[in-house]
C-alpha cells in the first residue's frame, strides 16, 4: 500500500491589524475548500495565521498584547474551521499564539486530522529578533520578548500514514530542527513563517531572503531526507513587506511547489512518504553513516 496522499499549502496575504479572527478564518477556509477541490487530504497554514505579525511592534501594555493571544483552541472564532476540516476529511497545521491557563506566552502550531480532532502540538523553540524596543529599527522583531522557548522540544507523530514534525519560521534556518526531527523519524516536516523582506541588522542580505528560505527547507528536507512544506504569511502587512515563496519540497530536495504571488494563494503536490527511503536507505542512511561521537561541541556548546 502507497502512503501517497496530495497536500497542500494555503499561503495568506496580509492581515490587518484591526481584521476579525473570523475573516482570517474565512479566508483560511475558502483555500481549505480549493485545496479540498484539488484532492488535498492535508492543508498547511501559516505562522500566526489569525492575526496581523504584531511582534513587529513594542506593545508595552499586557492587556494590549494578550488581545493578539489564543486562550482556547478551538475557540469560538476559530471552531469553523475545525468543523469544515471534518465536513471535508482534510487535516491541517495552524500557527496562532497561545496564552496558557497558567500565563504563559508561546508561539504555537498545531497538528489537527481529518475528523477535526487536534493531534499534536507544538511551541517555537528558535525565537528570533530581540527582547527591548531598539528605536533604529523601522519596525521590531519582538519575538523574545513576547514568547518563551518552546517547552515541548521537536515531536513527531503519527499522522497522514506516516510520521509528521513540526516547527515554526526561524526554526527552519537551524540545522539542528531538521536534524532532531530526522533522528525521530520525520518523514514530512510541516511549517509556516513571516519573514520580513528587510533584515535590518543586515540589509545587505535583503535580496537573498527568498533564496535563505528555499536553501533552508531544501537542505532540510534533503539533509534528512524528508518532505517539507514551508507555508508564508506573505505580502505588504501594516507597512512592513513579508516574503511569499511557499514551497513543496521533496526528500530529494527538489522544489515540486512553489507560490507565484504574495497574496492568498493555494498550491499542491503528491507527498509519496515512501521515497524518504531513497535518501534515507543510501546517502543519508543514519545507522550507517553519522558519526555522533565526533559531533559533541553541538549539544555541548552554544557557540
Ligand atoms: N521571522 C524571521 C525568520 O526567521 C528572520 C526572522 C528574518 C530572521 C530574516 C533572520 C533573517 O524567517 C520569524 N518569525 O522567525
Amino acid at each position: 500500500m502507497t502512503r501517497q496522499f496530495i497536500a497542500a499549502a494555503a499561503q495568506m496575504g496580509p492581515i490587518a491589524a484591526d481584521e476579525p479572527r473570523s475573516s482570517a478564518v474565512a479566508r483560511m477556509i475558502d483555500m481549505m475548500r480549493e485545496a479540498h477541490a484539488r484532492g488535498a487530504t492535508l492543508v498547511v497554514f501559516p505562522e500566526l495565521a489569525l492575526t496581523t505579525f504584531f511582534p513587529r511592534w513594542y506593545i508595552e501594555d499586557e492587556a494590549e498584547l494578550a488581545k493578539w493571544f489564543e486562550t482556547e483552541m478551538p475557540s469560538t472564532e476559530t471552531q469553523p474551521l475545525f468543523a469544515e476540516a471534518a465536513h471535508l476529511g482534510i487535516g491541517f497545521y495552524l500557527g496562532y499564539g497561545e496564552l496558557t491557563p497558567e500565563g504563559r506566552f508561546f508561539n504555537t502550531s498545531i497538528l489537527v486530522g481529518d475528523t477535526g480532532e487536534i493531534i499534536g502540538k507544538y511551541r517555537k523553540i528558535h525565537l528570533p529578533g530581540h527582547s527591548e524596543n531598539e528605536e533604529w529599527r523601522p519596525f521590531q522583531h519582538l519575538e523574545k520578548r513576547y514568547f518563551e522557548k518552546g517547552d515541548i522540544g521537536f515531536p513527531v507523530y503519527d499522522a497522514f500514514g506516516g510520521k509528521v514534525g513540526m516547527c515554526l519560521c526561524n526554526d527552519r534556518r537551524w540545522p539542528e530542527t531538521w536534524r532532531v526531527l530526522g533522528l525521530k523519524g520525520a518523514e514530512l516536516v510541516v511549517l509556516g513563517y513571516n519573514t520580513p523582506l528587510h533584515y535590518p541588522p543586515a540589509p545587505e542580505h535583503d535580496h537573498l531572503q527568498y533564496f535563505h528560505n528555499e536553501l533552508s527547507a531544501q537542505a532540510g528536507a534533503y539533509q534528512n531526507g524528508l518532505w517539507a512544506i514551508s507555508v508564508a504569511k506573505a505580502g505588504r502587512e501594516e507597512n512592513c513587506d513579508l516574503i511569499g515563496g511557499s514551497i513543496i519540497v521533496a526528500p530529494t530536495g527538489e522544489i515540486l511547489a512553489k507560490t507565484a504571488t504574495v497574496g492568498d494563494e493555494v498550491i499542491t503536490a503528491t507527498i509519496d512518504l515512501d521515497r524518504c527511503a531513497e535518501i534515507r536507505r543510501n546517502v543519508f542512511d543514519f545507522a550507517l553513516h553519522r558519526q555522533p561521537e565526533e559531533y559533541a561541541e553541538i549539544v555541548r556548546k552554544t557557540n
